[in-house]
């Protein structure tokens, strides 16, 4: 049994500050993304003081790395917090703190940008469309302060470790410090581009920039990216949802295994968005893809863990008969039915990612409102849906508030509709993709090209979707602002799960850390070694920069 803890105080404040910037930024990208949605199926028209190009920035931007950043730092530090009796230490809380002022001057810097029209550049910021430098400063501090975040969870690891010799540290804490490694170091190839390349081009200081590489450096950071987003998802499924259903932990190692292989190999595949680009030898386009596919297992592993979990949960209450634990899971439970849905909207994303990450089907889909269908699916639906459910008990836990029944059955609904909304949204986006339907263009008719027109009807399904998912949206942010500053006061739990006692048990091998980073970067090495000196000897011609809005 483990006993109720409570994240102290200091603790609940740093985690609590990060998550409502968090929601904070995700209630304004609502807005932009139901406009974006009303805008292509032509339903309104923007004014021309707003741009379309400069909305979807803003969107992508609060979505993308706003919303999940903030949320993932405030949420790794309560869950570490929590594994060590409510505390963290005195350095730990500092680096968190500093970490949240420096990104949160980012965002300001970022986001004003975007607001005033200097930097409808997307949310890859791809070059040489050119932004005004305070775009890319802000985009440097996000990172900066996220790993300032990220050394104070390595503090708390150090701290761990230290006053507990040779022994495995606490799940939580060991998952969190994998997810920040993955995030330490992919994020070195978008430093790289914006310290080096971009910033210094958008001062003047130098005409024009090596587009390859900075793509190049772009992906080597924009697919881990990912991961950091879906590591503290599968963090929630594997520790936090088995305590949720009344069951254990399915297995301590296959936990640890899952979360090393994602550090290991989720850097050296980021030419699977570059397949299409030219000057990059196939051999090494054939690497990515193969390592890319090899991904996929670690999912499939969570898949049959969730299972596994969910069934002898089941099993354990008096479930019999093959699917009898079916009926046991705690359906009216808010926080266990967001959860699920989130895990089963991960299914048809991952078989999408499938799809794109093949050499011959990207050629199909490739730029398509196909990516955008298949990204909505998994941060926007998989990923979000988890932490919106992480929200409706971490936030009451850490300001000593309770949820209600009434708060339950909102967010129940809210899972409801933001899947319906999805169903239209990203369903009429796949759709769209495989009739030729580009993204990232505002609504037009081509002159009323006969093919342009026929995709109209799906991009009004898809406006419905969208609405459905604003209204969504607004109900969250509203459970938010309610559990944070109104709800009852009261005791909430944190559900941390116990590992099941009969587990085998863990290889020693899978926390040393010095082993895996030496993998991980030879692996880099490998996959991007040779193409990045190639890239720097051999330029393409240099691209002065573009303003296209
Ligand atoms: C209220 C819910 C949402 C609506 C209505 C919505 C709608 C849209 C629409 C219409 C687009 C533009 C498609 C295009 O022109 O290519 C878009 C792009 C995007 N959305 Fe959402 N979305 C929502 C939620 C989310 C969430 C939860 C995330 C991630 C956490 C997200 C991340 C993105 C990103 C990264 C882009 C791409 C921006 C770019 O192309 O630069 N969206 N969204
Ligand atoms: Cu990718």
């Amino acid at each position: 049994m483990t006993q109720e803890v409570r994240v102290d105080q200091k603790a609940a404040k740093l985690s609590l500050s990060y998550i409502l910037v968090a929601f904070i930024g995700f209630g304004i990208a609502a807005i932009a993304g139901l406009l974006q949605g009303l805008d292509r199926a032509q339903l309104i028209t923007l004014p021309t003081w707003l741009n379309y190009y400069q909305i979807l920035t803003a969107h992508g931007v609060l979505m993308g790395l706003v919303f999940t950043t903030f949320f993932i730092e405030g949420f790794l530090f309560s869950g570490i917090a929590r594994v060590q009796n409510g505390k963290l230490t005195p350095l730990g809380l500092k680096l968190g703190w500093v970490g949240f002022w420096v990104m949160l001057i980012g965002t300001v810097m970022g986001v004003i940008t975007v607001l005033m029209n200097d930097a409808s550049v997307l949310f890859t910021f791809y070059a040489p469309m050119k932004a005004s430098p305070f775009f890319y400063i802000g985009a440097a501090l996000i990172v900066v302060g996220s790993w300032i975040g990220g050394w104070g969870m390595f503090a708390e690891y150090r701290n761990w470790k230290r006053n507990n010799p040779g022994k495995f540290s606490p799940l939580f804490l060991f998952t969190a410090v994998a997810t920040m490694t993955l995030w330490q170091i992919c994020t070195l190839g978008v430093a790289a581009e914006v310290l080096f390349q971009l910033i210094p081009w958008s001062l003047g200081m130098v005409d024009t920039v090596n587009v390859l590489l900075s793509r190049t450096l772009l992906w080597f950071f924009g697919h881990p990216l990912v991961y950091f987003w879906l590591m503290p998802a599968y963090m929630t499924w594997y520790l936090i949802m088995p305590k949720i259903i009344g069951g254990k932990v399915f297995s301590d190692s296959i936990t640890r295994l899952v979360f090393v292989i994602f550090v290991l190999l989720s850097t050296p595949i980021g030419f699977h968005h570059q397949l299409m680009e030219p000057g990059i030898d196939p051999k090494w386009k054939f690497l990515h893809v193969a390592l890319t596919l090899s991904i996929a297992i670690p999912s499939l592993i969570t898949a049959f863990t969730m299972f596994a979990t969910f069934e002898l949960a089941g099993r354990a209450k008096g479930a019999t008969g093959l699917f009898g634990w079916f009926r046991k899971l705690p359906w009216k439970d808010a926080r266990f039915f967001s959860l699920f849905l989130a895990m089963l909207w991960f299914i048809p994303a991952g078989a999408g990612g499938i799809i794109n990450a093949s050499n011959q089907l990207n050629q199909v889909v490739h730029n398509t409102i196909w990516v955008t269908g298949h990204f909505h699916l998994t941060i926007g639906t998989a990923v979000a849906l988890t932490f919106f459910c992480v929200s409706y008990w971490l936030i009451p836990h850490l300001t000593g508030r309770k949820m209600t029944r009434t708060t339950n059955e909102l967010g129940r609904l809210q899972a409801v509709l933001w899947s319906i909304g999805m169903i239209f949204m990203s369903g009429s986006m796949h759709t769209l993709g495989l009739l030729g339907g580009p993204r990232r263009t505002a609504g037009t008719t081509y002159m009323n090209d006969p093919t342009a027109l026929s995709w109209i009807p799906f991009h009004k399904l898809a406006a419905l979707g969208g609405a459905f998912l604003f209204f969504a949206a607004m109900l969250q942010v509203g459970l938010v602002l309610y559990l944070a500053f109104k709800a009852p006061k009261g005791e909430q739990e944190y559900p941390m799960g116990d590992v099941a006692e009969d587990a085998a048990e863990t290889p020693r091998i899978l926390e040393r850390w010095p082993v895996w980073i030496s993998v991980a970067v030879i692996l880099i090495l490998v996959a991007y070694g040779y193409p990045i000196a190639d890239m720097i000897q051999n330029p393409p011609p240099g691209a002065p920069g573009v303003r296209t809005w």
